[in-house]
């Protein structure tokens, strides 16, 4: 089972000490991928024969195969589960989870419950994958199975971008949970939807969303409604987008529950070695085709299941319903009254026909008032409904993807769209040197300088690629107000920058790069090293019209390991969120040491805070802080105040004074040895260019791919 991203698996626990868990910000290793430190998926996708690909999926949907066959000969609907569970597991909290590494193919993922029999769809499209090797990843494989089984039941589907790459191996930061057993009731310990833990977005261990049968299994369309409302939105999806996502996801394929749960084998993690990874596996029964046994409940939503068409709304707004209990012995919806005619034909079997079903969550489609105008508009407008619907679908496939130069292919939509944060481009054609030189002779201080640089880059998130510096929308609502702006001062600084960004034919976004750069440079020229900042021109100003300010707020920092501050001064474990910080910077552990050491040194920290300015020369790119550090003339002392004074033991006097931040660079053995490789007599240079490597690194952060 998974384990709270920043805690060490309690396994590994020999001391009674609860040490950081580092391994989060050294995952995805070159070690652990087989294609190489070389390889670079864009470069293979250029050789990708799309169109070819595209044919083999159309005419893979329609070959069932023996040992798992598809309902009605169509791979549509499984497919389309597949793609959606993928990039459903997205966040907007914390941007992680979604369809961009395949990581459905790994424990926990591909044995959630919610997630049965996707190994089978996964195993399907093996040949494929195997076909096109390299030059298509598995997270890009899944997505686009999924949307071309959209066109093959007849979807004008809006577009598609390849450009996920694959991860090898579990992703450890992300937090799934904290329960040991799957499906367990604890994060609805009341009734209402908002004590749901933030940031899942499932209401139980083992989910893509919602319970089917209701919450708790217990049937109540208008309790399953709240649930849906409040996990969709932990996804960025509003009412009508979500509407159009269950509507249209549930217009094609069925529900699987002819069976006894207690007939299935164990999930693929815990599947005996024979199975090779296949999960849920029947031995009583055939346990295929119409003996398969997946959610519990049986049955399909419409008349016609393998065709793009309004017949979900035509169901469920042309029927009343009743509770029934499935073969399985799950709850699920049917109508009192249907005709003949009405009723989907079996998978199997063109001469049977059987009773639809609708599932909880499609009644909370009626039922939820809001959501029920929505379904009126959709079934009234099919045309409207399919432009929703391939709208919100692109969306859901491609919300974590990063900005539209992530994007690849031939079906890339030229339209731009508010969630994907565009960026205009900006000019790269100006004088560098005349700007540094401007900033220079400007009265802004070095802390000013590097804030207003660190402030704009430090919003990027590795987990969905949004943020960081590029379009400058720190000038913008939300970022211009945030507390951990500092509004005042960043109104100062920002005047002082827009002029010269106007004079010099620069976008505001560039001159603030580069006015951190010549910060860094000119305080590393203060110890005799002379160095320049790799930079790239380029980068784009965006509006207010192109910022979605309420996805924006996502983003707000409420603490700040880097400039040792925190929105409450109450929040604890500031150590643990200092890594869970640096992760979705997506930096490694010396690296988060060397920046962090430096920005102290340079006056980097919020406002009048002091602590961790171990140096008698700020804005002078020194070594101080881990000389400081590891200097045994001196000893911690906790404060009063809740802080640690540095004491030196000859004279009793107070030198420093640091935050919990501070110390564990030099209380836990592993950031103690990064720590003292920067305090060595031989490696101020080092130090300085490692600094400057990792503050290029965040300069370029969504902005140089
Ligand atoms: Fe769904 C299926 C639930 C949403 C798409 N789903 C299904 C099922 C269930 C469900 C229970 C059955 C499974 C089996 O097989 O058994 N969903 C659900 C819920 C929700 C949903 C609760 C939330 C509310 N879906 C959704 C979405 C989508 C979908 C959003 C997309 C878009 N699904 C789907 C499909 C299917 C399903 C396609 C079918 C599959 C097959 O056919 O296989």
């Amino acid at each position: 089972m998974h384990s709270v991203g920043t805690e060490v698996d309690s396994a590994n626990k020999s001391t009674p000490y609860d040490p950081l868990n580092l391994d989060i910000l050294h995952q995805h290793d070159t070690k652990t991928n087989p294609l190489g430190k070389d390889f670079n998926y864009h470069e293979e996708l250029k050789k990708l024969d799309i169109a070819a690909l595209k044919q083999d999926l159309k005419e893979f949907m329609v070959s069932s195969q023996d040992w798992w066959p598809a309902d009605w000969g169509n791979y549509a609907g499984l497919m389309v589960r597949m793609a959606w569970h993928s990039a459903g597991t997205y966040r907007i909290i914390d941007g992680r989870g979604g369809a961009g590494h395949g990581n459905q193919r790994f424990s926990p993922i591909d044995s959630w419950p919610d997630n049965a029999n996707l190994d089978k769809a996964r195993r399907l499209l093996w040949p494929i994958k195997k076909k096109y090797g390299n030059k298509l990843s598995w997270a890009d494989l899944i997505v686009f199975a999924g949307t071309v089984a959209y066109e093959v039941v007849g979807l004008k589907t809006f577009g598609f971008a390849f450009g996920r790459e694959d991860i090898w191996h579990p992703q450890k930061d992300v937090y799934w949970g904290s329960e040991q057993e799957w499906l367990d009731k604890q994060r609805y310990d009341n009734e209402s939807s908002d004590s749901l833990e933030n940031p899942l977005a499932a209401v139980q261990m083992g989910l893509i969303y919602v319970n089917p049968e209701g919450v708790n299994s217990n049937p109540d369309p208008i309790k399953t409604a709240k649930d849906i409302r409040t996990t969709f939105a932990r996804m960025s999806m509003n009412d009508e987008e979500t509407v159009a996502l269950v509507a249209g996801g549930h217009t094609i394929g069925k529900c699987h529950g002819n069976g006894n749960v207690s007939d299935l084998g164990a999930e693929p993690d815990m599947a005996d070695i024979k199975e090779q990874g296949l999960g849920w596996i029947n031995k009583k029964t055939l346990g295929i085709g119409k003996d398969t046994l997946t959610s519990g409940i049986e049955g399909a939503w419409t008349s016609n299941p393998m065709q793009w068409d309004n017949g979900y709304f035509a169901m469920l707004f042309n029927h009343d319903w009743q509770l029934k209990k499935s073969p399985a012995g799950a709850w699920q919806w049917e109508p009192v009254e249907i005709t003949e005619s009405n009723k989907p034909v079996a998978a199997e079997n063109p001469n049977i026909r059987h009773n639809p079903i609708m599932t909880d969550a499609d009644m909370a489609m009626i039922k939820d008032p809001v959501y029920c105008e929505i379904s009126k508009r959709f079934y009234q407008d099919h045309d409207y409904f399919s432009d929703v619907f391939a709208r919100a679908w692109f969306k859901l496939t491609h919300r974590d993807l990063g900005p539209v130069s992530c994007y690849f292919g031939p079906e890339v939509p030229t339209e731009q769209m508010i969630w994907q944060d565009p960026v205009p481009k900006g000019n790269n054609d100006y004088d560098i040197q005349e700007v540094k030189e401007k900033i220079l002779a400007s009265d802004l201080s070095i802390a000013d300088m590097v804030t207003v640089a660190w402030n704009s880059a430090r919003t990027y998130r590795c987990s969905d690629k949004r943020g960081g510096t590029n379009g400058a929308r720190i000038r913008l609502a939300p970022q211009k107000d945030w507390p951990a702006n500092e509004p005042d001062r960043l109104h100062k600084i920002l005047s002082v920058i827009t002029k010269i960004a106007n004079e010099s034919n620069a976008s505001i976004a560039d001159v603030i790069v580069i006015a951190g750069n010549v910060a860094v440079e000119n305080s590393a020229k203060a110890v005799g090293v002379e160095i320049t900042v790799p930079f790239t021109p380029g980068r784009g100003d965006a509006t207010a019209e192109m910022t979605d300010v309420e996805s924006f707020a996502y983003l707000e920092p409420i603490h700040d390991a880097y400039r040792n501050w925190s929105k409450d001064a109450d929040t604890k474990n500031q150590d643990k969120l200092m890594i869970e910080q640096t992760q979705l910077l997506g930096l490694s552990a010396p690296e988060m040491t060397v920046l962090l050491g430096g920005l102290r040194v340079l006056g980097a920290n919020f406002g009048d805070i002091k602590h961790g300015e171990f140096t008698q020369r700020l804005g002078v790119l020194s070594n101080d802080f881990f000389i400081n550090l590891t200097d045994m003339s001196y000893k911690w002392q906790e404060n009063e105040a809740g802080y640690y004074d540095l004491i030196d033991r000859k004279s009793g006097s107070v030198k420093y004074t640091a935050t919990r931040i501070d110390l564990i660079f030099g209380s836990n053995s592993i950031l103690r040895a990064y720590s003292e490789v920067y305090a060595q007599d031989d490696n101020l240079e080092k130090f300085i260019k490692d600094f400057v490597d990792v503050w290029a690194k965040i300069n370029n952060s969504g902005y140089v791919l």
